[in-house]
């Protein structure tokens, strides 16, 4: 029901956006047929107070508007390779701010401890108080787009409002465009809502008050508000800030939102057996969804339904947001060739030559000598207001680009019935305990031991200190917006609910050799190897050894693949040292898992704690 006021709030839209140019920008949004995203833009538009706006449709013409806008705004600059910018956020700005990410949370609801919190109407109050005028000057994209596949029982619209233009532009590379999906759908669109603010800039186009930086998800109204940052995790709407809404829904309808690559990977005889796989950021999940040979639906975020009794999985996303650090013509020959043809590709934080070209830490070819990044002009040993020393790019420094761009994009991304599921796996950054590859018992066990119990050393893709040991259940817990142990829950029962559950596994690319120097046990490229044997796993192809924590591949299996994969021999030494079970390390993470969920999770599935004192059995008997 529109109220009076609601009436009136439409009027000064109109009147806004109502004459010249305007006037085309008012038609556009009016042809979409629903009040409800009428009255949002109206009052963000009103309460941020942009000088202009612009109502973006699916139009090439209007795509190619917002990307000039960025380059002449200044928050983007051309580099030498036809369709290459790049972006650079703040010095300070360069990762999500888990300390300024917060929901908004009626009284009465509580999403347990770590979940990070604040009253809706103060939360709500302060928001909109940062956001009041906060466009003066400046001009507000109008975006629409489709988070999974257009018309797909998957998919969820979203409207994004921003006054960057860096942002609608990775948005354009990123996720499907959905203005004409918002038309289709008109009163019936379920759709996210993001009001999105760079705020102030400063002379390098950077937010320049990141005191004032804030991240607030309203579950209630599915509308996430991010104000005076620019980098992609705490402003790109439909990335990580559409993760909230969407667990919180999928919670609700009996479905999975999973901070998860989707991935085909190739087998014998043609045969392609899709896998997804959850890693906390900087522990190899891009890279593995972009092995040669294979194939890659996504590499962030997956939804997943049972359907049928089996599972099905889409990328909401259509494009990677991914990390350039340690991209190198070897290990990562797919995004090495594309980042290094012409074609729309967003670099962010990295340097650029004096030529126009990007360097990288990890990228081999000779260092420059200086250049011109996010801390402003770069030589060796320049260092920071704390005396740090900068490096030559940020370790988070990101490319955006189209998954099309691609060689290996697989055929099955646009599908509306999404793939189906063979196999899932757990990585994360572990140096003294997990083996590299390992099967489940069952979709139980998998959940418990390798999902909720899945710890991993952080990286810097969130702001704070690097190389401390974490829990991080299902590599989901900075974007759980329901408590924990119902989380955890939902995937006991979603597994319960179907005939024939995938396999589950995990991999460790990070194992460390005790005995020489703390040496890696494994190469980069290994990880071809644990994803053929999974696959061959998934089909019952492959037989496997039983040991306390799992079901590990048989040396003369791997000794195989190892051959037939990389063209390598595998010595029974080095099997040895990446497959013998730690007892101790095991036992000891047991141990902090079950503390973690003793005082910290307190509706904790009572299985959980069953099937940890089970695994600790199993190895105490072993020892
Ligand atoms: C991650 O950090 O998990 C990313 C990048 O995928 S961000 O958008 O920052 O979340
Ligand atoms: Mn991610």
């Amino acid at each position: 029901m529109k109220t009076e006021r609601d009436e009136k709030r439409l009027e000064r839209l109109k009147e806004r956006l109502g004459e010249g140019v305007g006037a085309e920008n008012y038609r556009k949004l009016s042809k979409i047929a629903n009040p409800e995203l009428h009255l949002f833009v109206a009052k963000y538009v009103e309460l941020c107070d942009p000088e202009k706006v612009f109502v973006c449709t699916d139009a090439p013409a209007d795509i190619q508007y917002v990307r000039r806008e960025a380059v002449r705004a200044g928050e983007e600059q051309e580099l030498a390779t036809p369709g290459h910018t790049v972006h650079f956020d703040g010095y300070y700005d360069q990762a999500r701010d888990k300390k300024n990410t917060k929901f908004l949370l009626p009284e009465g609801v509580d999403l347990g401890p770590g979940i990070n919190a604040t009253e809706r109407e103060a939360g709500l109050a302060e928001i909109h108080e940062i956001l009041r005028g906060i466009m003066q000057g400046k001009q507000l994209f109008v975006r629409f787009f489709c988070l999974g596949p257009l018309k797909s029982e998957f998919s969820i619209p979203a409207v994004q409002l921003t006054d960057s233009a860096y942002v609608a532009h990775s948005e354009d590379l990123l996720y499907r465009q959905g203005y004409e999906e918002f038309v289709r759908l008109g009163e019936r669109a379920r759709f996210f809502k993001f009001v999105h603010s760079a705020g102030e800039l400063d002379g390098r186009k950077t937010s320049k008050n990141i005191e004032k930086r804030r991240v607030f998800i309203d579950l209630e109204d599915e509308t996430v508000f991010s104000a005076n940052t620019q980098y992609g995790g705490n402003t790109i709407g439909l990335k990580k800030l559409a993760m909230r809404p969407a667990i919180k829904r999928a919670s609700r309808e009996g479905w999975l939102t999973e901070h998860m690559f989707i991935m085909g990977v190739h087998g014998p005889s043609g045969r392609v057996t899709y896998f997804t796989g959850a890693f906390p950021s900087l522990c190899g999940k891009t890279s593995t969804s972009m092995l040669p040979g294979e194939t890659i639906v996504g590499d962030d975020i997956a939804y997943l339904r049972s359907r049928d009794g089996e599972v099905r999985a889409v990328n909401p996303e259509k494009g990677v947001f991914g990390i350039i650090q340690g991209v190198n013509s070897e290990d990562d020959p797919l995004i090495w060739r594309t980042l290094h043809s012409p074609g729309e590709i967003i670099f962010s934080n990295v340097l650029v030559t004096e030529e126009g070209g990007v360097h990288w830490i990890g990228k081999d070819e000779e260092e420059p000598k200086s250049g011109f990044h996010h801390s402003g002009e770069w030589k060796p040993g320049k260092l920071d207001d704390e005396g740090f020393e900068i490096s030559l790019s940020h370790p988070n420094a990101r490319f955006t680009l189209d998954l099309q761009l691609l060689e290996n994009v697989d055929p099955a991304l646009n599908d509306p019935e999404g793939v189906a599921v063979g196999g899932i796996i757990y990585g994360g950054r572990d140096s003294d305990t997990k083996v590299p590859v390992e099967r489940s018992f069952d979709w139980v066990h998998g959940v418990v031991t390798m999902g909720a119990a899945l710890e991993s050393e952080t990286t810097a893709a969130t702001l704070g200190k690097e190389g401390v040991r974490k829990i991080n259940p299902m590599s989901n817990l900075d974007f759980l917006s329901i408590p924990l142990g119902k989380y955890i829950k939902n995937h006991l029962e979603f597994g319960a609910g179907l005939e024939n559950p995938p396999p589950i596994f995990s991999v460790n690319y990070f194992l460390r050799d005790r005995n020489r120097e703390g040496k890696f046990t494994n190469e980069k490229a290994d990880k071809a190897v644990w994803l053929k044997w999974m696959e061959l796993s998934s089909h019952g192809e492959v037989e496997a050894l039983e040991t306390p924590t799992g079901l590990v591949p048989k040396y003369e299996d791997l000794k195989r693949l190892f051959r037939a994969v990389l063209g390598k021999e595998y010595s029974k030494e080095d099997y040895a040292r990446q497959f013998t079970v730690r007892v101790a390390e095991n036992l000891a993470k047991i141990k902090r898992v079950v503390e973690f969920y003793k005082t910290k999770v307190p509706d904790t599935p009572k299985v959980v704690f069953e099937v940890l004192e089970e695994q600790r059995r199993r190895l105490k008997s072993s020892l």
